[in-house]
């Protein structure tokens, strides 16, 4: 089932469907109370206290811990599969690459109210969701800027103004494009298809990343696409999976620096709990 009709599906309020109906009620009912998820009482915010405080002018009371200050007791990351979500994947390796500490909350794949309670802390009822000091970020470009805020020394954006457009620009162009590339090379990263027929319009995203990536290699002199690891690595780290995945051919320096993407000790890390997920879900087999 595609993604745009799962969310359908939930505005439709199924009742045989406890996370549809979860993202329904989300949309429709006062968020206050409705955070008992078990075993992440002590990092996710209960709504209405501290993710309320900056409403009712109580942060200014203290200052905003740095990135040096936070603990995993001060910020959570959820997220779904390690297998297919490649959003969580994004989210998951810009915290990563900020270096702050967190705890990961992964949504249990079966068991669906424990999945609708995780994911009605997200407003946008979908992951990955960050919080941080009672702050609460969703949506993965959301996420990017908010630790570039807190962790300015980790590089998330380059340091130079026309390097940071560059980069803000490709990133936008991952975040809210390359739809025929997502909906038919879904990411999968236990799946290998050797010899996979691409479509036309997936070939033509293809292109287009594959362009993106030889100019930033060719303008910034690699080995990653900004020089220096940035987030537009990790906005695009699911879609050098899929050219494995799907067995895209690809020209020497597009292939070295997937390779490298891989070879990152955080990719290896995910990789390896993606290995280890054991359910295969056919409903989740499309991008997501
Ligand atoms: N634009 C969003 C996309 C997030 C998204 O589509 N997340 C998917 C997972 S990859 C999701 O939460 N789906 C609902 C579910 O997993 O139950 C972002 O940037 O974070």
């Amino acid at each position: 089932m595609h993604h745009e009709e799962y969310e359908n599906k939930a505005i439709a309020m199924p009742i045989d469907d406890a996370i549809g109906v979860a993202a329904v009620v989300a949309r429709s009912v006062d968020w206050h109370g409705l955070c008992t998820v078990p075993g992440g009482e002590r990092n996710l915010p209960r709504f209405g206290a501290g993710t309320h405080r900056s409403v009712h002018g109580l942060r200014a009371d203290r200052p905003e811990p740095t990135c040096e200050e936070t603990s995993m007791a001060n910020a959570t990351l959820t997220i779904s599969s390690k297998n297919y979500s490649s959003w969580s994947l994004r989210g998951w390796l810009l915290v990563k690459f900020s270096g702050m500490p967190f705890e990961e909350v992964a949504m249990p794949a079966d068991d669906p109210g424990a999945r609708a309670e995780l994911l009605l802390l997200s407003p946008s009822i979908l992951v990955p969701c960050l919080f941080h000091d009672g702050i609460k970020v969703w949506d993965t470009l959301a996420i990017a800027e908010y630790l570039n805020e807190v962790c300015p020394d980790a590089g998330l954006l380059p340091r130079e103004r026309a390097e940071r457009a560059h980069c803000r620009a490709i990133c936008g162009e991952m975040h809210s494009g390359f739809a025929a590339l997502r909906s038919a090379l879904p990411m999968n990263l236990k799946a290998h298809f050797p010899g996979f027929k691409v479509w036309a319009r997936a070939q033509t995203d293809i292109e287009r990343i594959v362009t993106i990536w030889h100019e930033c290699l060719a303008q910034y002199g690699g080995p990653y696409l900004f020089g220096e690891r940035t987030c537009a690595d990790a906005m695009f780290a699911p879609v050098v999976t899929r050219f494995v995945t799907y067995d895209v051919k690809l020209d020497a320096d597009i292939v070295a620096y997937g390779e490298r993407i891989l070879a990152m000790p955080e990719m290896r890390q995910w990789i390896a709990d993606a290995q280890r997920e054991a359910e295969e879900i056919d409903e989740l087999d499309i991008e997501f």
